[in-house]
């Protein structure tokens, strides 16, 4: 049976209002486009290849990410002697699918330590949504039962520490601030590791900032962050969350490559994927960084974060794809 198919037996009547409003502007650009491009071309030929390629990589699928999906649905239609360009749809989910999972389960579960205080360190330029997906996800680790400390290491930008702070008042979780104005960022998680090991915490959630006077001073800051983790908890970050601006495109994937050189990112949290049409960037992200996208941005509400699930989203980026056609 077709990946479609089988999405859509699996996931009829568990509709996911989260991806299903936040992938809203990708599906409509990605199935309108499609859709015309099987009105123009009824039966597949060269162009409609090239044309399928363009649609890909206008939607930030990445240039080699496209070439790739693209040849192997040629291939695959080929082998399976289809003619018909709405017959190819089905095979472009297919491939999509196989291509990212690589026949493998991808791991999209935030690593918790099972033997004590776990720590996430969230980094990623500034504007990228850092701030908020901290407070989502202290939300959502209150929502499980945990008890949840914020810290606010980013003392460099005004107000970065004050909005913070807000986020702690209005989801009533607790968080550790600077003692004093500009405070060095590594004593802020010093202490802030400090409280949560003295008051039996669970998750400690690192804040950080996204610039500083120059990026050679913000990649010694990171690294300085990580060394305190690793000395008072004997271990890395149990996570080093890259957060990533999915409007920003393939600029992403450059900033994550340098990022990866800083600190040891261990996962992805794509923001922002409900303000962009682009939905694509994921597979570019599977291309060319070994990275897994672990939680998504879909919203600006604390319970608009989601984890990362690769049949949710290929669900509702292409399922306007099949409507009427489910029947015949
Ligand atoms: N629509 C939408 N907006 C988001 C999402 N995540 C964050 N934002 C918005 O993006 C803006 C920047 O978010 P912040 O969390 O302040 O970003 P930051 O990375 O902490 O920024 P700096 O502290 O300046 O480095 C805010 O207006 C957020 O509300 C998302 O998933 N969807
Ligand atoms: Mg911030």
């Amino acid at each position: 049976m077709a990946i479609f198919a089988k999405l859509k037996a699996k996931l009829f009547g568990v509709k996911n209002d989260k991806y299903d409003q936040g992938l809203k502007k990708s599906r409509l650009s990605f199935t309108q486009k499609l859709k015309a491009l099987s009105s123009k071309h009824k039966i597949v030929n060269q162009e409609y290849f090239d044309e399928l390629e363009e649609i890909l990589i206008s939607a930030d699928v990445g240039h080699k990410m496209a070439s790739k999906i693209v040849s192997e649905i040629n291939q695959e239609a080929r082998k399976r002697k289809i003619s018909q360009s709405a017959e190819i749809n089905n095979i472009i989910i297919d491939k999509i699918f196989a291509i990212y999972t690589d026949e493998e389960v991808v791991s999209t579960k935030l690593n918790f330590n099972d033997k004590g205080l776990t720590c996430f360190l969230i980094v990623g330029v500034n504007g990228s949504g850092k701030t908020t997906t901290l407070a989502k996800l202290a939300y959502k680790l209150k929502d499980l039962g945990k008890k949840p400390l914020l810290v606010a290491a980013d003392t460099f930008r005004a107000g970065a520490v004050e909005q913070l702070k807000l986020w702690s008042e209005k989801l009533d979780v607790a968080i550790q601030m600077p003692i004093k104005p500009q405070q060095d960022p590594g004593s802020v998680v010093f202490q802030g590791l400090e409280q949560a090991l003295k008051n039996n915490y669970d998750v400690v959630l690192i804040d950080t900032a996204g610039r500083l006077e120059n990026k050679v001073n913000l990649m010694q800051e990171l690294n300085k962050i990580n060394k305190i983790i690793k000395q008072k908890l004997g271990h890395e970050p149990d996570e080093v969350l890259l957060v990533l601006d999915a409007t920003t495109g393939q600029n992403g994937i450059i900033q994550a490559q340098e990022f990866e050189k800083i600190v040891p990112v261990s996962a992805i949290v794509l923001t922002k994927m409900d303000g962009t049409a682009k939905g694509g960037i994921i597979l570019a992200i599977k291309e060319y960084l070994d990275l897994p996208v672990k939680l998504v941005g879909l919203g600006e509400q604390a319970t608009d974060l989601e984890e990362f699930d690769l049949e949710q989203y290929l669900y509702n980026l292409t399922r306007d794809l099949f409507t009427g056609a489910d029947d015949e």
